[in-house]
């Protein structure tokens, strides 16, 4: 599945053609027809070429895969893995959701997760009402880099509603921690550190709240904040934090490691629809990293919540804020590593900055507006921008229903007073695109393959499932001069944003180590009881605790029965003992509401209280041997 080499094409733009058909409605109406048509197999064009390009995109049945694509999921809260280009969803790994096919939310190891990185307000928050598990809305997910493109290392995502950003492990492909972000508004933009490595992730507190946000300063929003949060990704704890005006949006890093960049929308300081959008002008933040970590040294902060802040407001050293065009949202970095490109979102234009020239503007030798390279008018409703590393870009058009592909170069040209047209061609997308991806490009690696539409709306583009309808996403072969949609996939709720990686980035493991740091805790209970996991099969009696450990080989449990008292607190250890790729076990005890996976050589395990009296099979309820529905076993709970 190599269409490498189909690309010898000259990006070199037809000017008259473009100035004939480009920007128009009319003509992009036109291209989208021509473009589906070559889906369906019914060419208008009739042309050779669009009817074999419908076979693009697809992969043969056996046949795998030369991208990852992950997928965020909105306020699904779980990450999902997608092959690509065929986008047929491989796996779905829950974070900030519940999970009963692998026990997410309900196992000690998940658990732990779940509630080790909150803030003590939140936890007892959540103590009080019996509770570990808070909904998700899970916008943005990238991976670690080292020197400029993914490493394979680590996944990072937000949760916008409850302000938490956590790590997805790529070996195993399991979420291994999450942590609450203190002083900080529901994390929206996340972008970790490009250049030399992930190092940082930095995270936006989007809504402006007091600090601290315990009552005080209610009805007076001129005291509420924003927060620029830098993450130290290894070990998921805050760096330092630092406080803004106006509201945070979308974010991106260079790759000099020098520099982060966020949107603001609402430089009003509003709380209202009316007074955000009142102002011409809102703008991108840009944060000198190196400054802020020397201010952190010498000191130059006030804790809150345990953490560094600094003031980066207006006229601080450690900020300068660029004004663009009201309400701003996308912040994407070319592939180049010159240009970060700020997306309109209520303006039709998209700014784009030359990282180069922050330098000066830091050392208060150009204004803000001195950074700006160019400002071409792209669309309506310009979100989101994707490169194809060959110096295009690819900007999402809300409004239009449209994705418009525009040179970088020429939009610096025509912005120095070139007489150039940067807008190469529009195409339409079936409906409402937020978020777009290409392959690679927020690397330098950025390799020009495909480019992901996420369209917020299907509409009529599949058979009516009522009033909730799917999402849609499409994907657009950008290989060749045109662009050209090969394929629609419905997704649920709701993948903001995405990224396609290499295969070749991303070698997760077939079976778990025994000594996985995920069941540390188990491992050390097993130890104090003199148990060795995936060896022995016990019942241990502590009191009103009982441990029960045992392990599975398919088709057998080790215990075909264990006995406990009504009211006792009761942990199962499952340890799978099967070496075999694909071979999970589950433990599922019925009617107590108990359940989860255990993967091959993993453990797993899970309390809860004997309070109902009786027989209660507990069964494997992942498909694991001919003779699966057999494995299974009692818990006899005796009446008080
Ligand atoms: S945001 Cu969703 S379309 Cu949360 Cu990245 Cu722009
Ligand atoms: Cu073990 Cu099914």
């Amino acid at each position: 599945m190599s269409k490498k080499d189909e690309n010898h094409e000259d990006e070199q733009v037809d000017i008259a053609k473009r100035g004939l058909l480009g920007g128009t409605a009319k003509f992009a109406a036109l291209a989208g027809a021509g473009t589906l048509a070559g889906v369906t197999g019914t060419s208008l064009l009739g042309s050779a070429d669009a009817q074999a390009s419908s076979a693009k995109g697809s992969v043969a049945p056996g046949d795998l895969d030369d991208y990852y694509g992950f997928w965020s999921s909105g306020q699904a809260g779980e990450m999902r893995i997608l092959g690509m280009p065929s986008m047929r969803e491989l796996m779905r790994i829950p974070v900030f959701n519940r999970c009963s096919a692998t026990g997410w939310g309900a196992t000690n190891e998940s658990r732990k997760i779940l509630t080790d990185g909150l803030l003590p307000e939140t936890k007892k928050f959540l103590e009080d009402k019996g509770e570990v598990w808070q909904n998700g809305d899970l916008h943005h997910p990238h991976m670690s880099f080292t020197d400029g493109t993914y490493d394979g290392r680590y996944l990072f995502m937000n949760d916008k509603a409850n302000t938490r950003v956590a790590r997805v492990r790529c070996d195993v492909m399991k979420c291994d921690k999450i942590i609450e972000i203190p002083n900080a508004s529901d994390i929206h933009g996340l972008r970790p550190q490009k250049y030399p490595r992930t190092g940082y992730v930095f995270a936006n507190g989007e809504h402006r709240v007091p600090i601290p946000n315990d009552g005080r300063d209610l009805d007076d929003p001129s005291k509420y904040h924003a927060i620029f949060t830098a993450i130290d990704g290894d070990k998921m704890e805050v760096a330092w934090q630092v406080m803004v005006d106006g509201n945070l949006d979308n974010c991106d890093a260079d790759y000099q490691g020098k520099y982060a960049v966020a949107t603001c929308y609402n430089s009003e300081g509003g709380v209202t629809l009316a007074e955000m959008v009142a102002a011409e002008q809102d703008w991108a933040v840009i944060f000198d990293i190196k400054r802020i970590e020397e201010g952190v040294k010498k000191g130059d902060f006030k804790t809150y919540g345990g953490v560094p802040v600094l003031d980066g407001r207006k006229g601080s050293p450690y900020t300068r804020y660029v004004p663009v065009s009201n309400s701003p949202h996308g912040c994407n970095t070319a592939p180049d590593g010159k240009y970060i490109v700020i997306n309109g979102k209520l303006s039709p234009t998209a700014t784009v900055l030359d990282v180069r020239r922050f330098a000066d503007l830091f050392n208060d030798k150009i204004e803000p507006r001195g950074v700006v390279a160019a400002e071409p008018e792209l669309g309506l409703g310009p979100l989101h921008t994707a490169f194809d590393g060959k110096g295009n870009a690819f900007t999402t058009l809300f409004l239009d229903s449209q994705v418009v592909k525009w040179n970088v170069q020429k939009a610096v040209d025509a912005y120095a007073g070139k007489d150039v047209n940067p807008i190469l061609e529009k195409i339409d997308v079936q409906y409402q695109p937020g978020h777009n991806h290409s392959s690679m490009g927020e690397t330098k690696e950025a390799d020009g393959q495909w480019l992901v539409s996420l369209n917020k709306f299907s509409k009529d583009r599949f058979i009516n499932v009522g009033p909730l309808k799917p999402e849609n996403e499409q994907l657009i072969d950008i290989s060749s001069k045109k662009m050209e949609i090969v394929h629609d996939g419905p997704t649920f709720a709701e993948p903001h944003d995405c990224i396609i990686v290499r295969a070749d980035i991303v070698n997760p493991d077939s079976l778990w180590s025994k000594t996985d740091p995920m069941w540390a805790e188990a491992s050390a209970q097993a130890k104090k009881d003199g148990i060795t996991l995936y060896q022995d099969s016990k019942v241990v009696r502590d009191g009103n605790k009982v441990r029960v450990y045992m392990y599975s080989a398919a088709p057998n449990f080790s215990m075909t029965d264990f006995k406990v008292k009504q009211g006792d607190e009761v942990t199962v250890y499952v340890s799978n003992n099967d070496k075999i790729d694909d071979l999970t076990h589950g433990f599922t005890l019925a009617n107590y509401g108990v359940a989860m996976e255990v993967g091959p050589q993993a453990t797993s395990s899970i309390t809860f209280t004997a309070d109902r009296a009786g027989v209660h099979w507990f069964y494997c309820q992942w498909f694991c041997h001919a003779l699966h529905m057999e494995m299974r076993g009692r818990m006899l709970v005796e009446a008080s």
